[in-house]
C-alpha cells in the first residue's frame, strides 16, 4: 500500500521542484506508516462507539498508524467487501470485527495468500483452517453469562415457587450472543424452579429490546419475573417498555417487580445499576485500541503474538442499603462510585 501510494503521489506532483521536495517528505513519512484495514460490525450501541473510538484514537498517524475504517453497517456482506477491497489495497493487517462466527472462509483464504495478516477482535469466527487468522482479542462471553447466572443463582435461591425469566437475545450467531446464551440456557437446566417464558433475538439494539419486551408484556404480564438482556442497549428498550406497560424493574420479584440483568455496564448502563433499575451489569470491555497497536506493532517487529488475549473485566451490581452498586464484592459509597467509576467511563 505504502509503496502504491508513493508512486502515485510522485506522477501527480508535476515539475515543480519546490512542491516535489515537499511531497517527497510527506511520503517518507507515509511509508514508515503501518496501513491498518478496520472492519466494524456497525453502531448498534454504545458499547460498539466506544470500540470504534477507542480503535481510532489508538491508531493513529501519530502512532505510526494509517488507518482505513469500514463500517459494516450490521451486514456480513459489507464486511466481506471490505475485507476483499482492503486486499485489493494492499493494507499490511486486516483487523475484523466479525458480526457472526460463521462464513469468514474465503475472504480470509484470500488475505492470507495475498500475505496479509489478520486480527479478529471482539467476536470470534469459526473457521476450517485456524490459520486463517493470527490473533484474537476479546472478551470471554461464557464467563460473562456464567457470572450473571451464578449472580441470579446466589439472589434468587431464597424465593419460593417458580421464577419466570423472559430474554432478549443479541444478534444470532454473534460469539456475545452465543456465551451468554448458552449460560442461560445451562441455568435454566440446572435450576428446577427456573422456567422460561420466552426467548428473541433484538440485535444488541435499543428500539428491537423496547418491541421484544413490550411483546412479552403482552403476552405474559405480571407473570414476568427476570427479564435477562444481552447487552445495555436493549436493556435500556426494555426498561422503557417496562414502566410504559405500567410495571416496575427491581430486585423484589415479591412485590411485583421485574428483575432486570445487562451486559456492558455502559455509562448508562451503571447508572440504572445504581438507581436499581438494572439489578445486575456484566462489564463487557470495549477499548481494545491500545491492545491492537501492540499486537499490530509486536507483529510488525516479526515478533510472535498471543493467539488469543482476554479483556478483564468486573461484575457490578445494585445495592439498595448503598442506593448504589457494588462491584467484584467490594462496597462502595454513593459519592465514591459516581467519581471513580462514572467519571472515568468512556462509554
Ligand atoms: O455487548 C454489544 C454490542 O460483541 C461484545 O456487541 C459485543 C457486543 C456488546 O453491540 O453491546
Amino acid at each position: 500500500m505504502a509503496v502504491m501510494m508513493t508512486s502515485l503521489f510522485l506522477l501527480s506532483c508535476g515539475s515543480n521542484p519546490s512542491a516535489k521536495t515537499g511531497n517527497l517528505q510527506e511520503t517518507k513519512a507515509e511509508e514508515d506508516l503501518i496501513t491498518v484495514g478496520f472492519s466494524q460490525i456497525g453502531a448498534e450501541s454504545d458499547w460498539r462507539l466506544a470500540c470504534t473510538e477507542s480503535v481510532e484514537s489508538a491508531f493513529t498517524t501519530e502512532n505510526g498508524f494509517n488507518l482505513i475504517f469500514d463500517d459494516g453497517q450490521q451486514k456480513q456482506e459489507n464486511q466481506l467487501k471490505a475485507i476483499r477491497e482492503f486486499i485489493d489495497m494492499d493494507v499490511d493487517y486486516i483487523i475484523l470485527d466479525p458480526i457472526t462466527e460463521e462464513g469468514w472462509d474465503s475472504a480470509l483464504q484470500e488475505a492470507k495468500e495475498a500475505g496479509i495478516p489478520v486480527i479478529i477482535v471482539d467476536r470470534q469466527i469459526s473457521v476450517k483452517d485456524d490459520s486463517l487468522y493470527t490473533a484474537w482479542v476479546g472478551a470471554d462471553f461464557r464467563t460473562e453469562g456464567d457470572r450473571a447466572v451464578g449472580w441470579l443463582s446466589t439472589v434468587l435461591a431464597s424465593q419460593k415457587g417458580f421464577i419466570n425469566f423472559v430474554h432478549i437475545q443479541g444478534t444470532t450467531g454473534a460469539t456475545a450472543q452465543i456465551g451468554r446464551t448458552e449460560a442461560l440456557k445451562d441455568g435454566i437446566v440446572n435450576h428446577n424452579r427456573w422456567v422460561l417464558l420466552a426467548r428473541e433475538d433484538a440485535d444488541f439494539v435499543q428500539a428491537k429490546g423496547r418491541e421484544v419486551m413490550e411483546d412479552f408484556l403482552k403476552r405474559y404480564g405480571s407473570r414476568i419475573n427476570v427479564c435477562y438482556c444481552e447487552n445495555d442497549n436493549e436493556a435500556y428498550g426494555a426498561l422503557q417498555a417496562i414502566s410504559a406497560a405500567g410495571y416496575r424493574a427491581g430486585q423484589d420479584i415479591d412485590q411485583g417487580e421485574i428483575l432486570v440483568v445487562s451486559f456492558d455496564a455502559t455509562r448508562q448502563g451503571l447508572r440504572y445499576t445504581m438507581d436499581g433499575s438494572i439489578s445486575m451489569n456484566m462489564e463487557c470491555n470495549p477499548l481494545f485500541g491500545p491492545k491492537l497497536t501492540e499486537v499490530v506493532k509486536a507483529l510488525n517487529r516479526g515478533e510472535a503474538v498471543n493467539r488469543i488475549t482476554y479483556m478483564e473485566e468486573q461484575q457490578f451490581v445494585h445495592d439498595d442499603a448503598l442506593q448504589s452498586f457494588r462491584y467484584d464484592g467490594n462496597a462502595y459509597p454513593l459519592t465514591t462510585v459516581t467519581e471513580d467509576v462514572l467519571a472515568g467511563r468512556k462509554y
